[in-house]
């Protein structure tokens, strides 16, 4: 019955997450289309970067590889996820690298108990990691879409970039950056800052598709995905990716992606709830459809049955 009352909890009643996070995360309310009234419960959670760690040959901060922020939002069982960066889709051209350009690598999330401190090998051992390609210009050995991730692999050495995150960091030190991956330190107790980065999926277990976003606004957010006002400095792009929420497990998750030359990268940490609500405008015969939870719960139990199928058809 748990879960069941959990699926239909209209907002959440803990701290915000970002509130137990610290340095970086911030929760501002969706920003949705002019003249439609705000969300009840969907939160926009962002996570903003160093704007002085992007390496772009001798420019540090502010050129072609600079990343200032990442968000997330859950609606019903949609996860939305925008980026705010100078470097495009499809990457930094660069006919002396494989692919011929330079672009993000794939974008993992891991989901192991955070009470276990794992570390990102030890969470891929575990089978905790999955992982998102959502460009279609990048190295990765699979194709677009979600992925329960099996092995990963580094494409720094393919693509002019760092060995190691130290080699980074140092870099971007010595020319008073401040180079940062957000809500991971850099100082090898998650990521190895010795060895070759790992950027992008080897081997996986094909889940779902990948919806690319090139216009927000086209998905019921403001164009900028509201980075704007939630970020001390932006970039000159927005995009980012839509997939199924209930692909991957429900709880506490980190997630970060880096590019293929890990010039820039960020990792920030966040919550999927089983199904999350969505917001009133979105879907206003929703609230004619859904029974209310208790009359739901006898339904269930006169059924004997209650699959996440049948909850997920309440919120299509
Ligand atoms: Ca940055
Ligand atoms: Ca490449
Ligand atoms: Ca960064």
């Amino acid at each position: 019955m748990t879960s069941i009352l959990k699926a239909f909890t209209p907002t959440r009643t803990a701290a915000p997450l970002w509130l137990r996070l610290g340095i970086g995360s911030i929760g501002v309310a969706t920003s949705l289309l002019v003249g439609m009234s705000p969300a009840p419960a969907a939160t926009i959670n962002y996570t903003a970067d160093s704007f002085t760690d992007g390496v772009t040959g001798p420019v540090i901060g502010g050129g072609a590889f600079e990343l200032y922020g990442i968000g997330y939002v859950q609606q019903g069982n949609d996860l939305f996820v925008g980026l705010n960066t100078n470097l495009p889709i499809g990457g930094f051209a660069d006919t002396s690298v494989v692919g011929g350009s330079i672009a993000w690598g794939d974008m993992f999330f891991d989901f192991s108990d955070p009470a276990l401190n794992l570390t990102f090998a030890e969470a891929l051992a575990a089978g905790s990691i999955y992982g998102v390609r959502f460009d279609t210009a990048n190295d990765s050995s699979v194709a677009l879409g979600v992925y329960q991730v099996a092995a990963t692999k580094s494409v720094v050495q393919t693509n002019n970039g760092f060995e190691s995150f130290q080699s980074y960091a140092d870099r971007v030190n010595g020319v008073n950056g401040n180079p940062s991956l957000g809500a991971i330190p850099l100082d090898g107790s998650y990521l190895s800052h010795t060895d070759l980065p790992q950027n992008e999926i080897a081997a996986g277990t094909f889940l779902g598709d990948v919806t690319f976003i090139d216009d927000f606004s086209t998905v019921g957010f403001a164009a900028d995905f509201g980075f704007g006002a939630a970020l001390g400095q932006t970039g000159s792009l927005t995009y980012g990716f839509r997939v199924d929420s209930s692909l991957f497990p429900a709880g506490d998750f980190v997630a970060h992606v880096l590019a293929e030359c890990i010039n820039d990268g960020l990792g920030f940490r966040g919550e999927l709830m089983a199904i999350a609500p969505r917001p009133e405008t979105e879907e206003p015969k929703a609230s004619a459809t859904v029974p209310e939870p208790g009359s739901l719960m006898g339904m269930a139990i006169a059924l004997g049955t209650f699959t996440l199928t049948q909850r997920r058809r309440q919120f299509p």
